[in-house]
């Protein structure tokens, strides 16, 4: 019987040692555990034997069964062991992926600041208009009172059709537009790209964005420009920012103004973006001339106004802490993505 006892032991173990697979270790248990297996087996021949031997088979057998099955469970064990390894191997999930992500497109932040603008200027009274990228010389250049022989043309060099059209160098050509639509008293806004013909570096491209505003009436005077610019600033960063007015120079008012604002990326202590200056170029503006009133058919006596032409994508980089205005432009849709709003 020791003999019997050894050989199915030796059995056992081998069979053991070819199990790969958790649910393949029921099979082992039906073959040496089961009704049918070969240890019950063992039991059965029992009734044929003395009450001695009957005891110390008996125990023998109790013995197995106990080796049989901790030996069972141990490779149960680690059988599912290795099989949740090569399941965290093969299904590996990177909890760094942000869950909610999806391939929905984001609104660019030139935009999102160009609508932003809208909304402001529209609560407070002013119409959206717009205007062609490709002008003629006239709303370019001259209803803006820059005659062909104004030194003010080299100012804004632009890319010319061999017909005389011009890419846009400006968004004013649209108060020009607007004055042939509109009668005053009227307030009037319009955004879109301009085109220049200029080397860029972090704070100027050869195509960016402005937007156009202009507001004609009875009376107006610098300090309703200086309260619009304001008002506009402080919804755009949601808070008072500095800015300064210093005398600025363009054909089309007088006087002319260079709005600056404080450069929120050095908080004024001087960066590559603001060259070291400490504050942003970021808006043109000015009483609008009497000629360019006259060439709107309108009366200078009668009216005045102002006008100011913002560049827009300055605007979002203060707003979004950009510091370089070229990925602003290029295309990169994960750049984008980091100023979704949803
Ligand atoms: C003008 O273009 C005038 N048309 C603005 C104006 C309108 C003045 C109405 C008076 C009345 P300027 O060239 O300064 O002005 O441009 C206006 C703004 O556009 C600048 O303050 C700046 O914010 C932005 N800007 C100008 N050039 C660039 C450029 N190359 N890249 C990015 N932004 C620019």
């Amino acid at each position: 019987m020791e003999k019997e006892f050894q050989a199915l032991e030796k059995a056992f173990h081998q069979t053991l040692d070819t199990i790969k697979q958790v649910k393949d270790l029921e099979g082992v248990k039906t073959q040496f555990l089961g009704k049918k297996g070969k240890l019950t087996g063992m039991m059965k021949q029992l009734k044929d034997l003395s009450n001695e031997k009957k005891a110390e088979i008996g125990k023998k057998i109790n013995q197995l069964k106990g080796e049989f099955q901790s030996s069972i469970q141990e490779k149960s064990n680690a059988l599912k062991k290795t099989e949740f390894q090569l399941k965290m191997e093969n299904e590996w999930i990177d909890i760094t992926i942000n869950p909610y992500e999806s391939d929905s497109g984001s609104i660019h932040p030139i935009s999102l600041v160009q609508q932003r603008l809208e909304d402001i200027f529209v609560a407070m009274g002013f119409r959206v208009l717009d205007g062609p990228h490709i002008e003629t010389e006239y709303y370019n250049f001259e209803a803006l009172n820059i005659p062909s022989y104004h030194p003010a043309r080299d100012m804004q060099d632009t890319f010319y059709f061999e017909d005389g059209h011009l890419l846009r160098t400006h968004t004013s050509p649209i108060q020009i537009r607007g004055m042939e639509t509109v009668k005053p008293p009227f307030r009037i806004v319009g955004p879109g790209k301009v085109f220049r013909c200029e080397r860029t570096d972090a704070s100027h491209d050869s195509c960016f964005h402005q937007f156009e505003g202009m507001m004609v009436d009875r009376n107006i005077s610098v300090a309703h420009l200086n309260y619009f610019m304001k008002t506009m600033l402080a919804e755009i960063f949601e808070s008072e920012v500095e800015v300064r007015l210093r005398p600025g120079y363009f054909p089309f008012v007088e006087p002319g103004f260079e709005l600056d604002m404080l450069c929120l990326l050095c908080k004024g202590k001087g960066c590559k973006f603001c060259k070291q200056v400490g504050w942003i170029e970021l808006i043109g503006c000015g009483m609008v001339h009497p000629n360019v009133l006259r060439s709107g058919n309108i009366d200078p006596v009668e009216f005045s106004g102002f006008a100011f032409g913002l560049g827009i994508d300055r605007l979002a980089m203060m707003k979004y802490d950009i510091t370089d205005i070229r990925p602003l432009h290029g295309g990169n849709l994960n750049f984008s993505r980091l100023f979704s709003v949803s």
